[in-house]
């Protein structure tokens, strides 16, 4: 049976206004499972205009911080409730296992209660002014209709990390699902009014890149946009802000380095890459993908990786037992294959995986391909499957130019016992967010986001409200003197 589903727009659930629907297919058995509304030009506009009216009249633009944030808390505690049932739906829908997406679900909520105690704490500031008589402030007002574009591996994380900081701040927001993957996020959205949020405050379209995705980015009444997915949609996001000045924030993965040193601890560099690499089928925007370790260490480190990776259980998502599910698109695998079969023919070997896996057609091997040099494409193009590229190094010079010679620049991983090399290498790497001697760890307290090819602008962290507000200056003339004439001046 497929399910039905509808796009929310200023609280109603409604269909595309031409019915045009389009399939969403269960990566784990290729069954489409669920339809949901292809938004035309015409929704995105009325839901865009629906969060313009909400945003300055009615009752959320009267209500104060402190009741925006309840809401955020009745949404924190309704996720982590719903957990179990979000999970299911997004593990049919985007392939990603179920234990990762339940888990998911329930720590998501604590983004919310994060952003749910940051919505009073959000202040302006006295100016020490350099005139007499004048008393100067700014108040932080919300920047208005928050677009924010979501991919399918991440859906609930990558959206609580967009509505959290704009809700607490006043915005509303209208949210663009990804094609891939829509359901958990209409799910999701089934919370919105039962957390006391009105209407028009989140509203959900779901469609393509083009119209969907095209007509909200380049709308004129969207202030913001927040997008995370790949490179060449995020051109097209920079390009409308071009015409509408929508401040834009971008996060667009990468190919993290994951440095090991001769003196790390080697089993817990070995858990931290598997994990890095291969969780989520390698498709993560922080996956550590290029593995840059110690000639000393790197037979004994690869030796133990392939062995754990040759055990990997691959197969249904939704059960408990299974270490790796599929691939979310047909067009991923085919990259991969294609980069994998370029790369061999540039001199790359492969110590395991390779092919697809026996579970169906989205599934692929875990697969650790060592590269002859960090100038092979493959070593700097972002596969988002689980594909280990690996380059040995000598010294730490050389493991630094390596990590840096990169596009990308969204995280990055070092394993050493050497508290000052830590350091060194910490400062030194060029990516948005460093974990030493730990992997793909996240807090709402903690910012996320990257340097050149992987975007720019930080979500998560308390400074994530203060993106979505702007400062207005505030001059008041205490003086009981007349304004003086500008033509005589003194
Ligand atoms: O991303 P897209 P896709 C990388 C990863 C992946 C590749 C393509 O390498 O293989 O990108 O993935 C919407 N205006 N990442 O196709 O197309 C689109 O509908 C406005 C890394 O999923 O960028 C979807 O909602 N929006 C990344 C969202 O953008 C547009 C996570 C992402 O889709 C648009 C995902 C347009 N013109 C992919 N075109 C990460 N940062 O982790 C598309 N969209």
């Amino acid at each position: 049976m497929t399910s039905r589903y509808a796009m929310l727009i200023d609280g109603d659930w409604v269909q595309a206004s031409d019915g045009v629907f389009f399939g969403s297919a269960n990566p784990a058995t290729g069954e489409i499972w669920a339809e949901v509304p292809e938004a035309t030009a015409e929704d995105v506009d009325r839901a865009v205009r629906a969060a313009h009216r909400t945003c300055y009249e009615g009752p959320w633009a009267a209500m104060t911080p402190s009741q925006r944030g309840q809401c955020l808390r009745r949404l924190g505690d309704l996720l982590s409730e719903r957990s179990e049932h979000l999970g299911e739906i997004e593990t049919r829908d985007s392939g990603k296992m179920f234990k990762e997406t339940r888990w998911q679900a329930k720590y998501i909520a604590e983004f919310f209660h994060f952003y749910a105690g940051a919505a009073d704490k959000i202040a302006g500031e006295t100016l020490p002014i350099d005139k007499p008589d004048m008393f100067v402030f700014t108040n932080r007002e919300p920047l208005g209709v928050i677009a924010a574009i979501v991919p399918w591996n991440s859906q609930l994380f990558l959206t609580a990390v967009k509505l959290g900081p704009a809700l607490a701040a006043g915005n509303t927001v209208v949210l663009k699902t990804s094609e891939h993957a829509p359901a958990v996020i209409l799910e999701f959205g089934k919370l919105i009014a039962e957390a006391g949020f009105p209407d028009g405050v989140v509203n959900i379209v779901t469609g393509h890149g083009d119209p969907c995705g095209q007509v909200l980015t380049s709308h004129p009444m969207v202030a913001r946009v927040s997008f995370t997915g790949g490179p060449s949609a995020a051109r097209h996001v920079i390009g409308n802000s071009a015409n509408n000045f929508a401040q834009v924030s971008l996060e667009l993965g990468g190919k993290s380095p994951f440095i090991v040193f001769a003196d790390a601890d080697l089993e817990s560099a070995v858990n931290g890459s598997v994990a890095g690499i291969f969780g989520a089928s390698g498709q993560s925007c922080v996956a550590g993908s290029r593995l840059i370790v110690h000639e000393d260490v790197a037979d004994e480190f690869l030796k133990r990786m392939t062995e754990i990776a040759a055990g990997i259980r691959i197969g249904d998502p939704m059960a408990e037992d299974t270490e790796m599910g599929p691939l979310c698109t047909h067009g991923q695998i085919e990259t991969i294959e294609r980069e994998i079969a370029r790369a061999q023919t540039e001199g790359a070997q492969l110590l395991c995986g390779g092919a697809r896996a026996e579970a169906g057609p989205l599934f692929y091997q875990p697969t650790i391909l060592e590269c002859p040099s960090p100038d092979l494409d493959i070593v700097d193009t972002e596969l988002f499957g689980p594909v280990l590229c690996v380059l040995r190094f000598r010294t730490e010079t050389e493991a630094l130019a390596l990590a840096n010679q990169s596009e990308h620049g969204l995280a990055a991983g070092i394993f050493t016992r050497d508290v000052a090399r830590a350091h060194r290498m910490a400062q030194a790497v060029r990516a948005g967010i460093v974990w030493v001697n730990t992997y793909r760890a996240i807090s709402p307290v903690a910012a996320f986001g990257g340097v050149k090819a992987s975007g720019y602008g930080r979500e998560s962290g308390f400074q994530a409200v203060y993106d979505y507000t702007r400062p207005k200056t505030v001059w008041m003339n205490l003086s009981e003197e007349p304004v003086a004439n500008p033509f005589q001046m003194r």
